[in-house]
């Protein structure tokens, strides 16, 4: 009986601690997610004016930095290398949903070098094409706090050849 009593003692005072124990940190600003030191395809660095680079190489439809985490309203510069194969650019587009658009409307858009008029609402920044060789610039400022896709609108390699900048406050 004794026992009964002091196991229901525990459990109130377990219950009371979780009921009467404040949240920590309280301001509310959820933590930024970690990031695997692997992967070593993403950049950090914030200063006004940050300078990354991005190479493609080979037949594999990818750029080497495929995650970039930048301050919003600073300005990126982006030189993009293309020692690959074939011709490649970089086009940031608004979010996830303007992907496939921008991506099928661009097969049509040869004469402009990809880059679609048409969905130019769904496209924040673009470079040039690069052809086998070439290195481009591509400056922009970075948009506010978000995830924005970027993908290669030549030749429908926007199925795979996708990367995601993520604008921080
Ligand atoms: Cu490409």
């Amino acid at each position: 009986m004794k026992g009964i009593a002091l196991a229901c003692l525990a459990s109130i005072l377990i219950i009371a601690f979780f009921l009467f124990t404040p949240d920590s940190g309280g301001a509310g600003i959820a933590p930024l997610p970690e990031w695997p030191e692997s992967v070593g395809r993403m950049y950090t660095e914030f200063t006004d004016t940050t300078e990354i680079e991005i190479v493609s190489k080979g037949v594999e439809l990818s750029y080497s930095i495929s995650e970039i985490r930048a301050k919003a309203g600073e300005v990126l510069r982006i030189r993009y290398i293309n020692e690959s194969d074939m011709s490649h650019n970089i086009v940031l587009v608004r979010e996830e949903a303007d992907i496939r658009p921008v991506g099928i409307a661009a097969l049509q858009a040869m004469a402009t070098d990809w880059i679609p008029e048409k969905e130019m609402h769904r496209i924040l920044a673009y470079s040039d094409l690069a052809y086998s060789g070439d290195t481009v610039v591509l400056s922009f400022k970075v948009p506010p706090p978000g995830t924005y896709p970027y993908i290669c609108t030549y030749s429908a390699h926007w199925t795979q050849m996708q990367g995601r900048l993520i604008s921080i406050e």
